[in-house]
């Protein structure tokens, strides 16, 4: 089996804890790979590496800084299938999805290799004459990216192309369960020509890589996806770093009667069961409005039932595995616990027999939004219906979790879609589509429990750069702001 190491200062090399970790295909529970088990010691080369890396690195103009991104762009869609494939394989997602995943990443390096030639700042005026006023982006300096499975190509990606056009130097740790996405990822950027300890890699367990990255006074800002716990724990360890959270949701679609509801319901399945709701966009609750609910009940239930569970790889598959056995074992759990609570299950709610981590899609309805399946996260293919007797009531439900990442409303009605778009506590609303397919040129994040970090897009850049003001006083004599003004 192929062993992988951890990349640091410009050299591929092995861990100084000796140890590996092998990462599994979840479609059939064979090991694709040998990974090193990194350590707080090998964290701490991998800072000094990138510290080391970053005056150079700050001072290319980010024109210059921006080849790298374009080149990796070219790259990344030269060997597009060859990646696709291993995100599948890797991850489980069906291959057209993984061939998404892979674009978003394209999409982004292209994206952010624009602001290469952007990095907009501000001009102002001064209360006082002869006197300049603006801001500058500076780079926050070495930042750690801790990235999760569910987009193993897509998320570093959002988080590297705009760290690296803005100056950062990287340590990235991803998630134990797609290390060799995140390697192949790594060489790509090498390839594109990413100096000698501007990227690093450390693969390893949370609690001593993350950990580590997250503590070292050396690391100055930290990007995190992943769970909301894991979040927190960043977010109080982490001190007087910049850090951006994204902690995902419980993510709802309101359908009022009026709605197309086939529309409706091509949106749900997507959302719900698109890569098997793995993602943190996934509609994990649909609340429909009124009398809608009979129907869409009766048009879920078919067509849930219908989809076709299987290996990603399979064209004929339309629902892939769960990353990990840990994963379906929550998913049942949650199963139990929603049948427990008294919600009605219409399709699903175990998984088949045989190897693999697979679990059928699931539908409950008749769920309240007291019950634990209405408010928490369980990141697999588990949807619940809720009934709601208006818009209103729809709207407060849709806000009654913890969560406010994504959401959605079908309806004809502009006058429901405004007051939807205005009332819904959420970073993302879609109108007549489904909760998820984020485009990489818009912010993307959430309210509450979600965090608060916009990801992708302009603001994408806010992560990676401190705001320097800027005052060019050139009347030759001292001026003094708020005194000297009449
Ligand atoms: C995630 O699940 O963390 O909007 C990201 C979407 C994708 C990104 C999801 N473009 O569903």
């Amino acid at each position: 089996m192929p062993a992988f190491k951890l990349y640091i200062g410009g050299k591929w090399v092995p861990s100084g804890s000796g140890q590996t970790f092998a990462s599994l295909n979840p479609a059939t529970e064979r090991p694709i790979g040998r990974f090193q088990k990194g350590t707080a010691a090998d964290v701490e080369k991998a800072v000094a590496a990138a510290e080391k890396a970053l005056p150079r690195w700050q001072e290319t103009p980010p024109p210059v800084r921006a080849r790298v991104l374009y080149k990796a762009a070219t790259l990344l869609r030269q060997r597009k299938e060859e990646l696709a494939r291993l995100v599948t394989t890797e991850m489980g997602k069906v291959l057209p999805e993984a061939r998404g995943d892979v674009q978003e990443a394209i999409d982004t390096a292209e994206y952010f290799a624009g602001e290469g030639r952007r990095l907009f700042g501000t001009t102002t005026t001064s209360e006082l004459p002869d006197k300049f006023a603006m801001t500058i982006r500076v780079p926050v300096g070495v930042v750690g990216l801790i990235t999760p499975w569910n987009f193993p190509i897509a998320i570093p990606s959002w988080k590297a192309f705009p760290a690296l056009v803005c100056g950062n130097t990287i340590v990235l740790k991803p998630s134990s369960d797609t290390p060799l996405c995140a390697t192949r990822f790594v060489e790509i950027l090498l390839e594109a020509g990413v100096p000698p300890g501007v990227v690093n890699l450390v693969t390893g367990p949370g609690e001593d890589v993350g950990d580590a990255l997250v503590t070292h006074p050396a690391v100055r800002g930290i990007s995190f996806t992943g769970h909301g716990t894991t979040g927190e724990s960043i977010a109080k360890k982490a001190g007087t770093k910049k850090v951006g959270l994204e902690m995902g949701g419980k993510n709802g679609i309101i359908i009022l009667p009026d709605a197309d509801l086939a529309l409706a319901e091509d949106g749900v399945v997507w959302g719900a069961y698109g890569t098997a709701g793995q993602r943190c966009t996934a509609a994990s609750r649909v609340i429909a409005v009124g009398s809608s609910v009979k129907e869409v009940e009766r048009r879920l239930a078919a067509r849930t039932r219908a989809l076709r569970l299987g290996p990603g790889l399979l064209p004929t598959t339309d629902v892939g595995p769960l990353i990990n056995r840990q994963a379906v074992e929550k998913t049942h759990r949650y199963t139990e616990v929603g049948k427990a609570e008294g919600a009605k299950l219409l399709v699903g709610g175990s998984p088949p027999v045989g190897k693999g981590f697979f679990y059928r899609p699931t539908l409950f309805t008749g769920v309240t939004p007291d019950m634990r399946i209405a408010r928490e996260e369980i990141f697999g293919p588990s949807l619940s219906i809720l009934h709601a007797p208006t818009l209103d009531d729809a709207i407060d439900i849709m806000n009654s979790v913890e969560y406010g990442l994504s959401s959605a409303i079908y309806t004809r009605d502009v006058r429901a879609a405004f007051r939807a778009i205005a009332r819904i506590q959420a970073g993302i609303t879609y109108v007549n589509a489904s909760t998820i397919g984020a485009e990489v040129h818009l912010p993307f994040g959430g309210v509450k429990g979600t965090g608060h970090t916009r990801e992708a897009g302009w603001t994408g850049l806010d992560e990676f750069t401190h705001v320097k003001t800027v005052y060019v006083d050139y009347s030759g004599k001292l001026q003094r702001a708020q005194i000297d003004v009449e």
